[in-house]
């Protein structure tokens, strides 16, 4: 029997053995913590996890100085098919620097110029999807819809490789092996010592091999090609040389480099626009104000082609993205170490390597945000809000050099989207739907439709 985790003095312990984490083990977490404060361990089979979601000790958290990315138990198991990608890539790994300098201009705000007119290409696939079911009078699968945007969008705009998401009634079966690979890593979390496991190491061997499959075919598009030309991130995983040393990508590290991108770069996204939806259908003041926005930025023109500086003027489109990654941060979790022995909070004590895991949804909830924080409030995010705000109270795309490289990336695609969704459409809540969220690693509003008509002018 696994002998029982020393405790860290002052910090409840909760011990979820008997039930285990659950289909939901975010939001058990955030129930644990609600129910214990916002730090405690939570203990399973004697393994004990640290959460933490008090401010100051994120603030903490975030001192790169002192502590750093922790690859845990649940990145370990996305590197099963990730490898050394950016994500799941140790500190120390040399191909996180050398991917991580590569890549960088790519992610340059200057760069999503490069990818806008993609990106307002697969939007309006989109819409013309949605022309199809508004006039069918059939309601939206806002997920299965927002990740069919998102999929084809990453494929197209970093590897030019085209998912036909839309033509497809059932996701893109990569999407479909995806999200069995990213259950896998969580549900593994939970393992009962003794239990067998084989059947579902075995599916998951084979749908890791159906991932690897599709990226080989993305990559050998490309270089069968005979045009490795550097303007997308594939190009330049392809021919860019490390600006300092001259280096490049070897060959085992582009193939995880592209399955990294291919996730990261859709799954998170497309959670987020599916909240925004959701809040937007479930708050109609905020969603005049956004039809507000729109509309006096587009008029009633029906078929808009947003530019690229037009989506930088759509601030309360933004603000709303922002305050639905607020409450529900799609990629909710990011783990820190200590780089050497250290007391977090001056009275938790951490050895060096000790890992402790920010669950984001609380941080984002903590008193910083005032005494109704489960309010969607787009007016939290104007300029001068934020301008009041501790620097670490909003943290959904992570810390420190290891934070998320397509923020911009994912922020200019969402939010044009988002504006040309509610310029076009009156979004309706025809099934008075219930918040349910899904969680594969990252979190998703479970079976959330809309109906639509079409605004005929500016109502
Ligand atoms: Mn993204 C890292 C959230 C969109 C590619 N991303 C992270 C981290 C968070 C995160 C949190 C840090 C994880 C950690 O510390 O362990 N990402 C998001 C969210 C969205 C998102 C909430 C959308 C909304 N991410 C995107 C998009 C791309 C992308 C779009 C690519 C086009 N993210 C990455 C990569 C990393 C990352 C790559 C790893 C960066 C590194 O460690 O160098």
């Amino acid at each position: 029997a696994p002998r029982p985790a020393p405790s860290l003095p002052g910090v409840p312990v909760a011990d979820i053995s008997a039930t285990g984490p659950g289909a939901t083990p975010i939001q058990q977490a955030m129930d644990l913590m609600r129910e214990h404060g916002p730090v405690f361990l939570r203990r399973l089979y004697g393994r004990d996890t640290l959460f933490v979601g008090d401010l100051d000790l994120v603030a903490e958290l975030a001192d790169e100085q002192r502590f750093a990315k922790h690859i845990g138990p649940g990145l370990q198991n996305v590197r099963e098919f990730a490898a050394d990608g950016l994500f799941t890539a140790y500190n120390d790994e040399p191909n996180w620097a050398r991917a991580h300098d590569i890549l960088m201009p790519a992610f340059a705000l200057g760069s999503m110029r490069t990818y806008h007119p993609v990106m307002l290409k697969v939007a309006r696939r989109l819409i013309a999807s949605w022309d199809r079911d508004a006039r069918a009078g059939a309601p939206v699968d806002v997920p299965g819809d927002m990740t069919r945007m998102t999929l084809d969008t990453i494929g197209l705009a970093g590897f030019g490789y085209d998912f036909g998401s839309f033509e497809r009634s059932e996701p893109h079966p990569f999407v479909e092996s995806m999200v069995r690979c990213l259950e896998w890593s969580m549900t593994r979390l939970a393992r009962v010592p003794g239990k067998d496991y084989s059947a579902a190491d075995a599916a998951f061997r084979t749908d890791s091999a159906y991932l690897a499959q599709v990226v080989d075919d993305v990559i050998a598009a490309r270089t069968g090609s005979g045009q490795r030309q550097a303007d997308d991130l594939l190009g330049l995983m392809l021919t860019a040389e490390h600006p300092a040393d001259g280096s490049r990508l070897d060959t085992a590290n582009i193939r995880n480099q592209v399955i990294t991108f291919l996730i990261a770069g859709h799954e998170t996204t497309s959670g987020a626009m599916s909240f925004a939806l959701y809040y937007l259908a479930k708050h109609p003041t905020a969603l005049r104000l956004v039809q507000r926005e729109v509309d006096e930025l587009w008029g009633d023109v029906a078929d808009v082609d947003p530019t690229y500086d037009e989506v930088g003027r759509l601030t309360y489109t933004r603000q709303v993205l922002n305050e639905a990654l607020r409450l529900w941060p799609t990629a909710a979790v990011f783990s820190r170490e200590a780089r050497e022995d250290t007391l977090l909070g001056g009275r938790i004590p951490l050895r060096a390597g000790q890992a402790a895991l920010v669950l984001t949804p609380m941080l984002h909830r903590q008193p910083v945000w005032g005494d109704n924080p489960e309010l969607f409030d787009p007016s939290r995010f104007t300029p001068e809000a934020e301008a009041r705000r501790p620097v670490h109270a909003f943290k959904p795309f992570g810390t420190g050099e290891r934070a998320c490289i397509g923020r911009q990336f994912a922020l200019h695609e969402a939010t044009m989207l988002l504006a040309m969704l509610v310029h076009r459409y009156r979004l309706r809540d025809h099934a008075g739907y219930r918040l349910d969220v899904k969680e594969t690693l990252t979190l998703k509003p479970e079976g959330f439709t809309l109906a639509l008509t079409p605004r005929t002018s500016a109502d």
